[in-house]
């Protein structure tokens, strides 16, 4: 039976290192798998490098070496992005590991013997995108160019096996019908139902003109096209072929992630795929915008990657993380720009929860001799359990719609009411007062109360600067150990707690 929350990212292709917009989606995983995971959810998040095909085997050409020398260096590019980015995926796999190549060959055959002859030879001639992966129609170009790259088509001339996707026009429709939720946002379910009702054409899945791929497995001078060698990684990684038990624990995914670039083959080929092989679709593809420089598609083919090291040194991880969460309405297109990262960074993170933290403590420190003082019992805390009870029913909310920008802000109208009512409580006069000992004690109480709950809310966007409001606040509890809903309760700060004043949260950054 299922009892594990799914979510994958697209594999990457390793023919150059990672940039900005392969971590946009990186992150947002890691968001989602973290927040279920903080609900006591059973959660498997995977991620991976997509390793065969053309543009690899010419990518490996072009640096003189051959194509699984190539993949064995950069692999560990990536690798090393996810680790200082603090992707905490589950498995990461590589569609040239012997569990891979077998999972491939197993649903090959399943499509192959399925007695409805859905794959069959025959020869094809076509306009073709190298960096795609993909054969265009005439009628798709831009120019005579990709409209995704932009770059020159090449045709092709090979002889094939084909998959008849275009049996499965009704079933796919069908399947959308029932499943509203199975594509999102919105906007993309109607570009996918429009392309399938627009009718499909069957694709080739195989290639002879080269051979960096994995052979099929009844005729091994081909090798299998290498979208239908990668969108096998799903079921590969959940046990499929393997190990039954695991595979229905895992399967259905939950969320496949991924830009718009390539809902396509996500939400036509694969759930087409699947149903061949008889096994269900996923439960949900969900694709989101483009990350913008000036306006236009990052791309490693258009040269304007910016490689997350370059921002990570400067800003932080937490920073980082935020910022791109924050910043762009998830499911839009979003511009990156350094100047809206630095006044992110000043604005919400040092002056904003960083500030917030220092003060607090600070006043602990010079009034409490640092010790959590009891709430007084005569409502000092005002309006704050409340709020903190709105907020977490609109993050749930946020969360529950996939609005990660939305869930992050409303932990954000957290920070800006506390900082509100300390300068309305203003426990930095009270506590000069002998006789109002215990009022400043319970303001601050409510202020500290209100951290921790934010450390709780935070987590899963900025594990590092969550864990470390966690260890200033000195909470024996471990933070991993905390569970939503619970965890947001208000009262949770024992009175008595020994804070610990630490460093900046957030030091600012200078334009
Ligand atoms: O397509 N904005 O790999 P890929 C937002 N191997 N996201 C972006 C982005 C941008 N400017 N640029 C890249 C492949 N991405 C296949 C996938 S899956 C079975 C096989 C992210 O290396 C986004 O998630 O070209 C996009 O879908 C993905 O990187 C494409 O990565």
């Amino acid at each position: 039976m299922k009892d594990t929350f799914y979510v994958t990212t697209p594999i990457y292709y390793p023919n150059d290192v990672p940039h900005i917009g392969h971590a946009y989606t990186s992150v947002a995983a890691d968001i989602i798998a973290r927040y279920h995971r903080l609900r006591g959810e059973r959660v498997f998040h995977l991620t991976g490098t997509d390793e065969h095909g053309l543009k690899l085997q010419r990518a490996a050409e072009a640096a003189g070496v051959d194509p699984r020398t190539w993949v064995d260096r950069m692999e560990p590019r990536w690798r090393e992005v996810w680790s200082r980015l603090d992707i905490a995926y589950d498995d990461y796999i590589r569609t040239t590991e012997p569990r891979h190549e077998a999972a491939v060959a197993q649903l090959l055959q399943a499509v192959y013997e399925n007695g409805r002859d859905d794959i069959y030879p025959g020869i094809y001639e076509g306009l073709y995108c190298v960096s795609c992966e993909l054969y265009y129609g005439e009628s798709d170009l831009e120019g005579g160019n990709c409209p995704i790259h932009g770059r020159p088509v090449e045709l092709l001339r090979e002889e094939n096996y084909f998959f008849r996707l275009s049996a499965y026009r009704d079933r796919l429709l069908e399947h959308y019908e029932h499943h509203p939720e199975a594509v999102q946002p919105e906007v993309r379910r109607n570009e996918v139902l429009s392309v399938i009702r627009g009718g499909l054409q069957d694709f080739s899945i195989s290639r002879t003109s080269f051979h960096w791929g994995i052979p099929l497995p009844w005729d091994p001078r081909h090798v299998c096209y290498v979208w239908f060698d990668a969108l096998t990684n799903y079921i590969t990684a959940a046990g499929y072929g393997s190990d039954p038990e695991r595979f229905g624990r895992m399967w259905p995914a939950d969320v496949h992630l991924m830009a718009k670039d390539i809902l396509r083959q996500h939400a036509v080929y694969w759930p087409a795929m699947l149903m061949a092989a008889g096994v269900e679709p996923a439960r949900q593809v969900w694709a989101h915008g483009y990350l913008l420089v000036g306006g236009e598609k990052m791309s490693k083919t258009k040269l304007t990657g910016i490689h997350p090291f370059e921002l990570i040194d400067h800003f932080g991880v937490d920073s980082y993380r935020y910022y791109f969460m924050r910043e762009i309405q998830f499911g839009q297109d979003g511009n990156f720009s350094w100047e809206s990262m630095v006044e992110r960074h000043n604005a919400d993170l040092a002056n904003g929860l960083g500030n917030l933290l220092s003060r607090v403590l600070a006043m602990l420190a010079a009034s409490f001799e640092g010790r959590v003082p009891p709430p007084d019992g005569t409502g000092a805390e005002g309006d704050l359990p409340a709020v903190a009870a709105d907020v977490l029913g609109r993050y749930e909310g946020h969360f529950g719609r996939m609005e990660l920008s939305s869930a992050v802000g409303a932990a954000w109208d957290l920070v800006g009411r506390v900082n509100q009512y300390l300068v309305e409580r203003e426990p930095w006069k009270v506590a000069r007062d002998p006789a109002r000992q215990e009022e400043a004690g319970a303001v601050l109480y409510a202020a500290a109360e209100a951290l921790r709950i934010l450390a709780v809310l935070i987590s899963p966007v900025m594990p590092g600067a969550a864990a470390r409001v966690w260890e200033q606040l000195g909470i024996a509890a471990p933070l991993g150990a905390q569970r939503l809903p619970e965890a947001a309760a208000w009262g949770g700060l024992a009175p008595g707690t020994v804070t610990r004043r630490g460093e900046a949260l957030f030091p600012r950054i200078d334009a």
